[in-house]
């Protein structure tokens, strides 16, 4: 019974009378049927239960991208439980904060994590500790019941909250975003009719699952529209080209078509029978826009989205598709250029603070009201931290961020955090972390360190010490040594000033 839960309910009824229909294959060939899929999913769903779940608690995850793991967050949404998936790459230190301040229920992990990672589980009084692995082994699996039980889906509302996801600060301290089963539904719908998606859809799903690209763009549009999915465990540029043939949509960050483009495989006839390539997550850059044009004699579709807001707007899929623009408002989205101190909306072709209302935006962040009303304006629209000018044909140009962040290969790193964690190293005395153009990631991590004392530490001492405690896509790429940071008369260190300065770091300027 699917009809009375909210989320499980969409994702259900276009496999409806299909259970054969291929919900998702992977490298191995390994096919799982939507029948298969929901099946299993419910197993999930009573072993969670078993373990000691109730509706609103949360499951918090960090497991590698499977079949297993797709059924895991789907057993979360029908026992009714609130899906937090966490980054692989995260360190226990970094995870330590996420369990402390999520309190799950639930806490599955992969099973060579577990010593590592129990400790630090029961001190943040979770219940119930399970593993999970790449190769579908661990105590989830094996306490999944054997034989087909009836399941009754959880009912859920469109308000009740269906994940938690994170989202660094500009303090430093990651913030949870509360997304209820109304904002994934009604954007899964807005982007499926604009994307024209049908059944008889194959999506190339090269994404981790940890974020809202990968995990409710990707998935919940292909469940949603009872299409399929040809599942990889990560970004391969030929093993993507090697399988554009029997599938019709890629969904990328910009550095997969940087990557795409730098292959000597790529061109038309191997991308005759895909109908959409979809970048998101960090800006397109329009020469990469244009160069795939050339090769590939299509357009790239660009949308814009964030973590508390799911997707905003899109490039049109019958229209004029810009380079530079990341198109126009999703049905239903509100999206308006207003200023940035006073929030009223800024005449058309102004630069301006981006802002977002409608039924995409979260319920707020967890446990910080005040910075849920910090980040909201009085009549409900959300501020992004970005900054962009709208033409009058609607189309939306992002030109850059109010929100100290850098954005590496997709990924959000927050300088303040990897601030935080230089400036507590033995021997360092100040850093500055900035983001440099970089070829592959759009922009890459660059630290400006002083010592407490000149030349005691060099940079690979530093390397060594943030391997501990930094996730790798955080640390930085360079370290350059300082004897003091540029500052204005207040005291503030000049970041402008120092990304000017290392601007050529990782791309040389032609000629
Ligand atoms: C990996 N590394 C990165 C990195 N990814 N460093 C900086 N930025 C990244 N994004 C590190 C690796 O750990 C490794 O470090 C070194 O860089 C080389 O790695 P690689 O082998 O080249 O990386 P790869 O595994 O190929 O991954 C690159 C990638 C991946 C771009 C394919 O990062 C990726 O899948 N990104 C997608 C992120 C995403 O889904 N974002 C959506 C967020 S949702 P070392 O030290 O081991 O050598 C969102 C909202 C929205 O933003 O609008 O969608
Ligand atoms: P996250 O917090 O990880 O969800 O990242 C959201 C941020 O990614 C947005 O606020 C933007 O700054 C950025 N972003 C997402 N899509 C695009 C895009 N197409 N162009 C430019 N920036 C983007």
């Amino acid at each position: 019974m699917y009809d009375t839960n909210y989320l499980a309910h969409h994702l259900r009824s276009a496999s409806v009378g299909r259970n054969d229909s291929v919900c998702a294959e992977d490298l191995n060939g390994k096919i799982v049927s939507y029948g298969e899929m929901f099946e299993t999913a419910e197993k999930h769903a009573i072993a969670l239960q078993a373990a000691g779940l109730k509706p609103g608690d949360c499951v918090a995850v960090q497991v590698e991208k499977s079949m297993e793991s797709i059924q895991l967050y789907l057993g979360t949404i029908l026992a009714g439980g609130i899906f937090l998936p966490l980054n692989t790459a995260y360190t226990p230190s970094e995870l330590e904060y996420f369990l402390d301040n999520a309190k799950p229920r639930i806490f599955v992990c992969d099973p060579e994590k577990l010593p590592a990672l129990q400790e630090l589980a029961d001190q943040a009084g979770v219940t119930t500790v399970l593993t999970l692995s790449a190769h579908s082994e661990g105590t989830l699996i094996d306490t999944l019941p054997s034989s087909t039980e009836k399941f009754n889906v959880v009912a859920r509302t469109k308000d009740d909250l269906a994940s938690f996801l994170y989202t660094s600060g500009t303090t430093g301290r990651s913030k949870g975003a509360m997304l209820t089963h109304g904002n994934l539904v009604s954007n899964a719908q807005s982007l499926q009719e604009c994307w024209h998606f049908k059944s008889s859809d194959v999506l190339i799903h090269a994404l981790p699952i940890f974020h809202i690209h990968g995990l409710f763009v990707a998935i919940n549009i292909t469940l949603c529209t009872g299409s399929s999915m040809l599942l990889m465990p990560r970004f391969d540029s030929e093993v993507i080209i090697s399988v554009m043939h029997k599938a019709t949509v890629l969904m990328g960050v910009p550095t997969f078509y940087v990557r795409l483009l730098e292959s000597a495989n790529l061109n038309p006839e191997v991308i005759a029978n895909m109908r959409l390539f979809v970048s998101g997550s960090a800006p397109l850059l329009a020469e990469t826009h244009q160069q795939w044009q050339t090769i590939t004699g299509t357009a790239i579709l660009e949308r814009y989205g964030m973590t508390e807001t799911n997707m905003n707007t899109s490039n049109p899929y019958l229209g004029e598709r810009r380079a530079g623009s990341v198109g126009m408002p999703l049905p239903g989205v509100e999206v308006r250029i207003a200023d940035a101190d006073t929030g009223k909306e800024l005449p058309r072709g102004e630069t301006g603070s981006v802002e977002i209302r409608g039924p995409n935006v979260f319920k707020g962040y967890w446990q910080m009201p005040e910075k849920t009303k910090q980040e909201f304006r009085q009549d409900g629209f959300f501020i992004t931290g970005d900054i962009g000018i709208m033409d009058n044909e609607n189309y939306l140009s992002i030109v850059g961020r109010s929100k100290d962040l850098i954005i590496s290969g997709g990924y959000n790193i927050y300088p303040k955090e990897i601030e935080v964690v230089l400036d507590d190293l033995e021997g360092v005395y100040e850093s500055a972390v900035i983001g440099a153009p970089h070829p592959d990631f759009g922009e890459g991590v660059l630290a400006v360190v002083v010592l407490a004392l000149q030349g005691s530490i060099n940079e690979s001492d530093l390397k060594i010490s943030l391997k501990q405690k930094l996730a790798s896509y955080k640390r930085p790429k360079a370290i350059f040594f300082v004897e003091q940071l540029p500052r204005n008369t207040m005291g503030k260190v000049l970041k402008n000033e120092l990304r000017l300065e290392y601007k050529h770091h990782f791309i040389q300027p032609i000629g």
